[in-house]
């Protein structure tokens, strides 16, 4: 591996026009598919790798850090203005036995990285984290318009798979004729308070579409329950109240139907207001930068997935196809061509097209058995694929798929004569022993929450600061990021 003392040296190589070449990486995915654990792990792979153990480009083949956002002198600045990731702390929950905390605040982390065989080159890698709440919200940047998104998503609560949740407030949306519809801060006021209960349900339901995500994570993010002090909420009315839908529990805005909007104008304007300034201030930040992204790292936790059930699949399903939709993935000849005469002009700084790349990463693969690992692939290729298709063929979209652990938790037995799964972990110094449920080669046709069940281990001990936590599937994630 390079060292000081090979004669690397950040002023000196910038000095003497290192070749820059940027990466622009997001990692995206519901909440708790793994997306912070993924980017501690990668990014202490980068810093304390031992050579020929990684493999990213080759046995022989070392990756040096020169400079990072999370230098405690002379640090980065981050490319997108978000904040730095703190890998520091999550590195050092994972170290002593804990799980990073919930992301509730976007952030980058940004690093130059040499290889030790090619130093005239040096990556400038930035990495995306974001809370997974908040990507619900981005149909609001997508739609553009209160009204717009209004009509989308009163269409989309009346799908078969959040209709049962969503009825007291469809029917609210939709009031009869001889209803009367006061324009007032009262009506406003329930009308909220059904929306809220409707998100409750999905809350409940585990599904990923609950906009806006400050019910979940405030705009000064703060973890929304804490805030109620319980981790398991009743939804009473006086719960409820306190969550915000909005940039405040009392300026809150939902989706507000054609007719109410032409009824209750003033009402229609004060939420279309409240709607701006949420997204000026909470959406529009996350999406400028996922525009920056030309890599998107789409994580799915495929052990969860079997654990959540139907509903759970066809709900990822969904915001996977949203989400998709608004990043428009993949380059068009036109734009390559651009972005090739803009390179020509302006060199490498300057870039057109969006993300090019998509790499699906099945992750906590560990909880998986690993002669079940392939199967799972296998299930994460029937998810996707069909998603990605049309913009593999318009538009040439890079596709790649791997299954991964960030921090490789459990060791599987070999299966004995009753198939039966087992893994080992370890908790508290005490190894234990649970099973896991076998992988199908394909989706189920019919399931239900509960009838698959995996461990949830806690890291293995100890890691030193200065050790990689163990893993498997990473060294090929790098390549694909770095190549
Ligand atoms: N066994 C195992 N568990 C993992 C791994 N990665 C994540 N987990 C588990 O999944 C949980 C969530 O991981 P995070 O990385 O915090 O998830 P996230 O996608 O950042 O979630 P949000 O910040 O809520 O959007 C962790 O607390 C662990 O319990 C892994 O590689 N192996
Ligand atoms: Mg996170």
């Amino acid at each position: 591996m390079a060292s000081k003392s090979d004669g690397l040296n950040l002023g000196g190589l910038i000095r003497r026009g290192r070749i820059a070449r940027p990466r622009r990486v997001g990692v995206v995915g519901p909440f708790h598919a793994g997306k912070t654990v993924l980017l501690t792990s990668l990014i202490s792979q980068i810093k304390h790798h031992t050579a020929g153990r990684l493999d990213v480009f080759g046995p022989d083949v070392g990756l040096a850090e020169l400079a990072s956002s999370a230098d405690a002198m002379d640090a980065l600045e981050t490319r997108s203005g978000l904040a730095p990731f703190d890998y520091n702390t999550a590195r050092d929950r994972l170290a002593h036995g804990g799980w990073p905390a919930k992301t509730v605040a976007a952030s980058e982390y940004r690093s130059f990285i040499v290889r030790a065989d090619d130093r005239w080159r040096m990556y400038d890698l930035s990495l995306i984290d974001w809370p997974g709440e908040r990507l619900a919200d981005l149909a609001m940047v997508g739609h553009g318009s209160f009204q717009r998104w209004s009509d989308a998503m009163l269409h989309a609560l009346d799908l078969e798979l959040f209709r049962p949740m969503a009825q007291p407030f469809l029917s609210a949306m939709n009031p009869t004729e001889t209803d009367t519809l006061p324009d007032s801060s009262a009506t406003e006021n329930e009308l909220a308070m059904t929306y809220r209960r409707v998100l409750s349900r999905f809350v409940d339901a585990a599904l990923p579409f609950v906009t806006p995500s400050s019910f979940l994570v405030d705009i000064e993010n703060r973890y929304a329950t804490e805030q109620m002090g319980t981790s398991n909420p009743t939804w009473s009315v006086d719960e409820l109240a306190r969550l915000a839908i909005g940039t405040a529990p009392g300026e809150p805005f939902f989706p507000l139907s054609a007719a109410w909007r032409q009824t209750a104008p003033q009402m229609a304007d004060r939420l279309t207001s409240r709607f701006e300034s949420y997204v000026a201030q909470v959406v529009k930040p996350v999406a400028d930068a996922l525009n920056l992204c030309d890599h998107i790292l789409l994580l799915v936790d495929v052990a969860h997935l079997l654990e959540a059930g139907p509903s759970g699949v066809e709900g990822t399903t969904r915001l996977f196809e949203e989400l998709l939709g608004w990043i428009n993935p993949g380059t068009t000849s036109t734009e390559r061509t651009l972005d090739w005469m803009a390179w020509l002009a302006a060199g490498d700084s300057f870039r057109l097209g969006g993300v090019r790349q998509i790499t699906v990463l099945g992750t906590q693969s560990d909880r998986i058995h690993a002669d079940d690992r392939q199967a799972a692939e296998g299930l994460l290729h029937q998810l996707i694929e069909p998603l990605v298709r049309k913009y593999q063929v318009q538009k040439r979209l890079k596709m790649k798929y791997g299954i991964v652990a960030a921090v490789n938790a459990t060791r599987s037995e070999p299966i004995g004569p009753d198939q039966r799964r087992k893994l080992t972990f370890q908790d508290s110094g005490a190894s234990f022993e649970a099973a896991a449920s076998t992988v199908p080669a394909t989706w189920p046709d019919s399931w239900k929450a509960g009838d698959f069940a995996f461990p949830r281990p806690h890291p293995r001990l100890p890691m030193k600061r200065t050790q990689a936590p163990e893993q498997f599937g990473l060294g090929q994630v790098l390549q694909w990021i770095l190549k």
